[in-house]
């Protein structure tokens, strides 16, 4: 399970349902350009937070079909809805992902019992290994090193997404857990993730820059710092151009660019006018 994973993007049409056809391309590419080892589906990246439970099962089954056997493939089901989060497991495990994460449950402001039920609940309506996907910027959940530990005291909490960029607690959890899976979670600090030894990283970036990230990870397993470094110089330029003009907007355009039909983002997320279109070309043709 270490390596490269795409924070899968999704397609939709313009009335935002998924566009079969798009997302099929999308594992195609992410799978025969950008070399990735699996594909995270259904996370963020996926615009997950912003469609119902039959579009999650119909991106979970489609993706599946497509990517068969050839990558690793682990299925985020988190949700607040916890009948939803144990259905989706179940769904996910039924037609053959590798493992499942689930976000932090957000909002409420649950306390560390209430997240450790969650966790504990999903497991035990699912026969699948867990990876806990922790974004604290995003969900204003804070887990602290034991806290981690009392989850990975479950056997099948297999690992963590960790998009944080908290190195100390990285290099803590690193160092307290050797046979967990860390996986980083923030693409532009990837090899200083690489240097505390993580296994593997999830990212948006990585639909459509996934060779650089390998190569970021693989240099700096074997020590070759300074040439990793240039390579996270350009990934982080690209990077920041892509963030100023609106990031899953942006990774979309570029994969249209490259023939994809990666289609639009669902909304309340907005479309791109017709500059940042073309700023997405300019960062295609830079950069990739
Ligand atoms: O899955 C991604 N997080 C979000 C991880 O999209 C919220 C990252 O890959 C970031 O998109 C990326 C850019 O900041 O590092």
């Amino acid at each position: 399970m270490k390596g490269i994973y795409s924070a899968l993007m999704c397609s939709f049409d313009e009335q935002g349902n998924v566009n079969e056809k798009g997302l099929r391309e999308i594992v195609r590419y992410n799978i025969d350009v950008s070399k990735v080892d699996g594909l995270y589906v259904n996370g963020s990246t996926g615009e997950n937070f912003m469609i119902s439970t039959e579009q999650k099962k119909q991106i979970f089954e489609i993706v599946k079909d497509e990517a068969g056997d050839a990558v690793k493939l682990i299925a985020q089901i988190g949700s607040l809805n916890m009948e939803e989060a144990v259905e989706l497991a179940q769904f996910a495990t039924d037609v053959g992902y590798d493992a499942i994460s689930a976000v932090t449950p957000f909002y409420y402001k649950f306390d560390f019992e209430e997240i450790k039920d969650y966790y504990f609940t999903i497991l035990e309506n699912v026969d699948n290994d867990l990876i806990i996907y922790s974004i604290p910027a995003l969900t204003g959940v804070n887990m602290s090193l034991d806290q981690f530990g009392e989850l990975f005291e479950h056997d099948k909490v297999i690992g963590v997404k960790f998009t944080a960029p908290d190195f100390f607690l990285l290099e803590r959890l690193r160092h307290a857990y050797p046979d967990k899976l860390i996986y980083s979670g923030f693409d532009e600090m990837l090899l200083s993730a690489s240097v505390l030894k993580v296994d593997g990283a999830i990212g948006s970036t990585f639909n459509v820059n996934g060779v650089r990230a390998r190569q970021i990870m693989e240099l700096a397993q074997k020590g070759q710092i300074d040439e990793a470094r240039e390579i996270q110089k350009v990934t982080n330029d690209l990077i920041s151009a892509i963030l100023d003009n609106g990031l899953y907007q942006t990774i979309k355009e570029i994969l249209k660019y490259k023939g994809v039909s990666a289609g639009v983002c669902r909304k309340p997320m907005k479309t791109l006018d017709e500059d940042g279109v073309a700023r997405a070309k300019q960062i295609t043709k830079k950069y990739l």
